[in-house]
């Protein structure tokens, strides 16, 4: 059966979420609809996915068809990169931050490029696979250089005597590295998004599924802290813990001593946890949350 015939036949009453087949975001938005409760199998060469618990089919494409595949309704849903919403200048709504497939849109130039400052780019020739990205800044910045639009691997263009400097994703800079470049202006940080049809925004299904991921993305930047402290110490602690509300408070058999449930945010972690300790926490035991509903 030929790709298209599967995707001429898809449910067309069913809301779609365009998602990348193979890449860089395939795992991680798997991982995080699964999380999310969808049950769903994906094999290999299918093009259309049924979840059988939720009335959403998943659609598997390249990343940079799914701005146009939301902006013109064939799906109401897409998860991509941000920097493909912007390149494609596609007429969709970004509904939520993935906080994952983190990079940025960089302008590299050779190590032994003397390009001090933006405006060195003037008369430049900078190879980019986000022509329309970087024609905006180049305009914005008022800087007259040539784009010179490629399909990849801009990384060597310079070596070949194609470019001046790139305008490519990096996220470790290796790549840069690797090819004699170094990093030169970062123009914009990127990362997955979730992307909407407009005026789809409060459609139930929609808010039913941003619902789920903003509790799974809410759990997965807090952990759930149980300890025990003497009860003289109680404020001390509360100080330390805004929590949700306010901590759970459970008295232990032995006398004089509670045992403490809070929440602490992934970012200040060690840090709370050094200063829960020096305020006299012990036994802290840390688990973590697979969701959070607040
Ligand atoms: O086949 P399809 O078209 O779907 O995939 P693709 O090969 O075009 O895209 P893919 O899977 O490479 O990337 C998908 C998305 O991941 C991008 O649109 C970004 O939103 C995000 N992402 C995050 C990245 C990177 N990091 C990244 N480093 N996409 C590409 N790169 C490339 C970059 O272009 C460069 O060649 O990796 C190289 C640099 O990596 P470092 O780590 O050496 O800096
Ligand atoms: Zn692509």
């Amino acid at each position: 059966m030929s790709d298209n015939f599967k995707v001429k036949n898809m449910d067309i009453n069913k809301l779609k979420i365009a998602i990348q087949k193979t890449g860089r975001l395939t795992d991680k938005t798997v991982e995080l609809l699964k999380k999310c409760g969808l049950s769903f199998e994906l094999y290999k060469e299918t093009l259309t996915v049924n979840c059988t618990n939720f009335p959403l089919e998943l659609l598997m494409l390249r990343d940079d068809d799914i701005p146009n595949y939301v902006g013109n309704g064939i799906a109401q849903l897409g998860i991509c990169g941000e920097n493909l919403v912007l390149e494609k200048e596609a007429d969709v709504t970004v509904l939520k931050r993935l906080n994952f497939g983190h990079c940025s849109l960089t302008i590299a130039v050779p190590n032994n490029s003397a390009c001090k400052e933006i405006s060195n780019l003037n008369g430049k020739k900078i190879a980019t696979s986000y022509p329309n990205i970087l024609a905006k800044f180049l305009k914005k910045e008022n800087i007259k250089a040539e784009v010179i639009k490629i399909c990849g691997s801009a990384e060597i263009s310079p070596n070949l005597g194609l470019s001046d400097a790139i305008f490519d994703l990096v996220s470790t800079g290796g790549t840069l590295k690797s090819n004699g470049l170094k990093p030169f202006y970062t123009v914009l940080q990127s990362e997955a998004v979730l992307i909407c049809l407009p005026g789809k925004e409060n459609d139930d299904i929609i808010s039913q599924l941003l619902f789920r991921i903003s509790s799974v993305m809410k759990a997965e930047q807090n952990k759930y802290v149980v300890l025990n402290i003497e009860k003289e110490n109680i404020s001390k602690i509360i100080e330390l813990l805004p929590g949700l509300k306010s901590p759970t408070v459970v008295p232990l058999a032995e006398e004089g001593w509670v045992a403490l449930h809070s929440v602490i945010p992934e970012t200040d972690f060690w840090e709370k946890i050094n200063k829960l300790k020096d305020a006299g926490a012990q036994g802290i035991l840390v688990i973590s949350a697979e969701k959070m509903i607040i």
